[in-house]
């Protein structure tokens, strides 16, 4: 294997590279036409989502107090967007992934999040706000990359908005008459996952997971208990899940149930719960992966191979 050094010296990852750099400004440029504001992540903090599949988290040892570092800065992003209302953050996320997610190919240790947030919004929203920010950076990509692009052999069209919307018990069903065994409730298995993004040639959403399926912090709907108002969006062509999100849970009393259910102890929550008993507005928002969105833009066949110093799940390098 090339050393990295090496590795960013070649043409093909000059041209990701590139693509990269457009990526990161039209996200900035759609999220601020549309009145996002940005704000700067935390990168430790006493409480992080606890939300991450399987992954673990990272705690460090903060003047004698243990802190984490963020695997997403989801329940800080509801605090601004109680102030300013519509936020936006880019910040690296550290999730310790299983060792068998290499074998997915779209698995990084440490990657970069766009998360965006919206008070008063609702989940339909913020499913609007992500396709057409996704529609937005292709277009860009197409408009200012196209010869990297083609350097790449990459044939990128822009989606057609707005995205089909699939429920996850339709998706759970799709998977099922192709032969995969998943139970109701449970999330969607990696090789499932990219079974049925292999199916599409467009990006699509899976919204209404069960409960049991994700953190607290997804609201559940009042009028279908059990089922969640919330989604993932997913890239077509095999390349799997593209964004979590949806609306929050955000009252004191229904996220202290939730985090009962979930095995999370209300007690490590401290500034987070004391927040919510004072009152945040409802919201809604999303996540999106900046690795993957690279590696999907550009068709590449790893996400370690759209970022110039990944950390591989399960690889330690001196
Ligand atoms: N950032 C995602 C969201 O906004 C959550 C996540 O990363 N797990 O819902």
């Amino acid at each position: 294997m090339l050393k990295r050094y090496k590795t960013l010296q070649q043409p093909w990852m000059k041209s990701v590279l590139l693509i990269q750099d457009e990526i990161l400004s039209a996200l900035r440029d759609f999220l601020r036409s549309e009145g996002f504001i940005e704000i700067l992540a935390p990168i430790i903090g006493p409480v992080t989502d606890p939300g991450i599949r399987g992954a673990q988290q990272v705690t460090i040892n903060y003047y004698g107090a243990r802190f984490k570092i963020m695997s997403s800065m989801i329940l800080y992003k509801q605090m601004a967007a109680a102030s300013l209302k519509k936020v936006f953050a880019l910040s690296p996320n550290i999730r310790i992934e299983p060792l068998e997610t290499i074998a997915t190919g779209r698995h990084l240790a440490e990657f970069r999040q766009l998360d965006v947030e919206n008070a008063h919004a609702n989940y339909y929203d913020a499913m609007s706000i992500a396709e057409r920010l996704l529609a937005y950076t292709c277009k860009r990509i197409l408009k200012n990359r196209r010869n990297e692009l083609q350097f790449l052999e990459r044939k990128l069209e822009i989606p057609k908005v707005p995205f089909k919307k699939l429920t996850y018990q339709e998706a759970v069903e799709m998977l099922k008459a192709e032969g995969f065994k998943i139970k109701y409730g449970e999330e969607i298995p990696w090789d499932a996952e990219r079974f049925l993004s292999s199916m599409f040639e467009q990006p699509f959403f899976i919204i209404d997971y069960p409960l049991s399926a994700r953190g607290f912090y997804d609201r559940e709907d009042p009028e279908r208990p059990g089922i969640l108002r919330d989604f993932d969006m997913y890239y077509p062509e095999g390349y799997g899940e593209a964004i979590s999100g949806g609306e929050r849970e955000h009252t004191f009393k229904a996220v202290v149930e939730r985090m009962r259910l979930t095995g999370e102890n209300p007690a490590d929550y401290g500034w987070y719960l004391e927040m919510l008993k004072d009152g945040i507005p409802p919201s809604a928002g999303f996540g999106i992966g900046v690795e993957r969105l690279t590696r999907w833009i550009c068709g590449l066949k790893h996400v370690w191979d759209a970022v110039p110093f990944p950390k591989v799940p399960g690889i330690v390098s001196p």
